[in-house]
């Protein structure tokens, strides 16, 4: 048996000085290993600047290993030994090193995981592979919770992560007297609303060098390196939050569904990309907004919402992730089959809604949740887009995906695609609701009041033409009995009218180019992966 350390790999988005891997490690005994590696920025082709940010954060967190004493083995994507995976990275560690055995916290993402069970095979040590503690919820713990119920409903879930973590709890009581203050949360956009800055990071001397190598090495990757302005350190992402304590969390809960042209981020905390790499703590997170409310300076229903979102939603789509898969990344349940247009990617539509989402999604891998629920998610729903071109898309684009909470995202909440396990109902909308809930229908070329004809907004004949083309899977859904009604009440020559309209814009849809999400193109299903490639 060998002497040697123990080697910590720590992925781009474990980067927490709290990591179960690092937490009972001491320097002495210890190399952490980090991999900028090439096969984790082409299993989807991710925006430039999400790269950029995760390179940037990993050898700031390097650097401050460093500084805790750690030895930190750092492999950056041009070094000329770079094997280009994790597999062939550890591999290459452990004989370097000589180490004793492998330590790893639980990865974010099913893929990585079948590649590190892998190991066990195919190293001569111990893999030793612990739970990720920064979530609330245990895997094991939530597995139980979903084992004792026929419906997966959050909020039951989120209950008991309140009575956990005590935040927003007067003894065993909700405070105010109610777990959920969404109801006042449901404002449009109106003259009042103007959205302060968020807190823009100048790039350092080290993110610098990173926008270089992105820029040479990726230069046909989806999206633009010119805005970069993400916190990349612990330090930044707590600097980040503390300005939206201070200057949008009191309008958080009020403006949580608007949407207005230009204003890209509006009252959102913007903190996912940070987050989910690790480089802020969730419940820290959520007690400093309880203190706001507690000390009077923002509403209930903005604290709630706000904390709803981080210690309930994340979690639960964590949870039904792991519980899931890997059946959710082929599911399909309205056999929807339609490949992606083009203009998710170039922006190039008139359809003012969809061109301003993915303009700012473009500039800084980021779109507010409604854009990407209620424009993205929507239209992909009621236009029948392939499941899995659309969770690659989401994958590929926004700085805070990653499989875990995109996909459960993508396929169970905005496309329904596992028939329902995550959301009671489609969130089908046509464009009345968009009209309601932002500025957008009156710069459009399109006329959110028509319902059918060349100028109609699309989203109008879409609604209807989703319901009818679903109506064998969906109309016996409760939540859907007042427009199933009304659909039933139209003459057939209204439905027809509908539904030829649909068609009509429909045959106007150019699918995407080939390769903007994946290198290959038509391959096999999304989960096969370098896992396979190297073990
Ligand atoms: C997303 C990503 C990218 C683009 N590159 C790297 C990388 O080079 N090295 C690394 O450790 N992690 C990277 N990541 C994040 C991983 O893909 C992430 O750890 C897995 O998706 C598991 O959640
Ligand atoms: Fe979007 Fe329709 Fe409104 Fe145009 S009219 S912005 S397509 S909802």
């Amino acid at each position: 048996m060998t002497k040697g350390p123990v080697l910590v790999p720590v992925l781009g988005d474990q980067l927490s000085h709290g990591l179960s891997s690092l937490a009972d490690r001491s320097p002495a005994d210890t190399v952490v290993l980090m991999m900028e590696v090439w096969d984790e920025t082409q299993y989807v082709r991710h925006h430039k600047a999400k790269i950029a940010l995760i390179f940037s954060a990993m050898r700031h967190f390097a650097e401050e290993l460093r500084e805790r004493g750690f030895t930190v083995d750092y492999i950056t994507l041009d070094d000329p030994a770079n094997s280009g995976s994790f597999t062939g990275e550890v591999s290459a560690a452990v004989a370097r090193h000589k180490a004793r055995g492998v330590q790893i916290s639980e990865p974010g993402e099913w893929r990585v995981r079948q590649m590190i069970d892998a190991w066990r095979e195919s190293l001569d040590v111990r893999v030793r592979v612990l739970p990720d503690t920064r979530f609330v919820c245990p895997l094991p713990d939530f597995f139980e919770w979903a084992a004792g119920r026929k419906q997966w409903r959050m909020e039951y879930f989120y209950r008991d992560m309140r009575r956990k973590t005590g935040l927003l709890m007067d003894g065993d009581k909700p405070v105010g007297g109610k777990w959920n203050f969404d109801a006042d949360n449901r404002g449009g956009p109106d003259a009042d609303c103007r959205p302060p800055a968020v807190a823009q990071f100048k790039p350092d001397a080290i993110t610098r060098e990173v926008l270089d190598l992105v820029a040479a090495r990726f230069p046909d990757h989806f999206g633009s390196l010119e805005d970069f302005a993400w916190p990349v350190t612990a330090a930044q992402a707590a600097q980040a939050f503390d300005r939206f304590l201070k200057t949008r969390l009191p309008l958080f809960g009020r403006y949580q569904d608007a949407m207005m042209a230009g204003a890209d981020t509006m009252y959102h905390a913007v903190i996912s990309p940070a987050l989910n790499i690790g480089l802020i703590d969730p419940v820290e997170m959520c007690r400093l907004a309880e203190t706001e409310w507690r000390e009077g300076r923002a509403p209930i229903e903005a604290v709630e919402g706000f904390i709803r979102q981080v210690i309930g939603w994340r979690e639960y789509v964590r949870g039904i992730y792991w519980l899931t898969m890997p059946d959710l990344a082929q599911a399909n349940e309205l056999d929807a089959t339609r490949p992606l247009p083009e203009f998710w990617w170039t922006g190039e539509t008139q359809m003012a809604c969809i061109a301003d989402c993915v303009r700012t999604t473009r500039k800084t891998a980021y779109a507010h949740h409604i854009q990407r629920l209620m424009v993205m998610g929507n239209f992909a729903l009621l236009a029948g887009l392939s499941p899995q071109d659309v969770a690659d898309w989401f994958l590929v684009v926004y700085a805070d995906a990653f499989e875990w909470v995109e996909l459960p995202n993508v396929a169970g909440m905005a496309l329904f695609a596992d028939g329902g396990k995550l959301a009671s109902k489609p969130y089908a909308a046509s464009g009345a609701y968009i009209d309601r809930m932002s500025n957008y229908c009156g710069q459009c070329a399109y006329d959110v009041k028509k319902k059918v004809g060349k100028n109609a907004c699309p989203f109008n004949a879409l609604y209807w033409d989703f319901l009818a083309r679903n109506e064998d899977k969906l109309a016996g859904n409760p939540r859907l009995a007042n427009p199933y009604a009304t659909w039933r009440r139209m003459n057939a020559d209204k439905q027809a009218e509908y539904c030829d309209s649909a068609a009509a814009f429909l045959q106007t849809l150019q699918p995407a180019r080939k390769g903007w999400a994946r290198v290959e193109v038509g391959g096999g299903p999304r989960i096969k992966s370098g896992a396979t490639k190297h073990a």
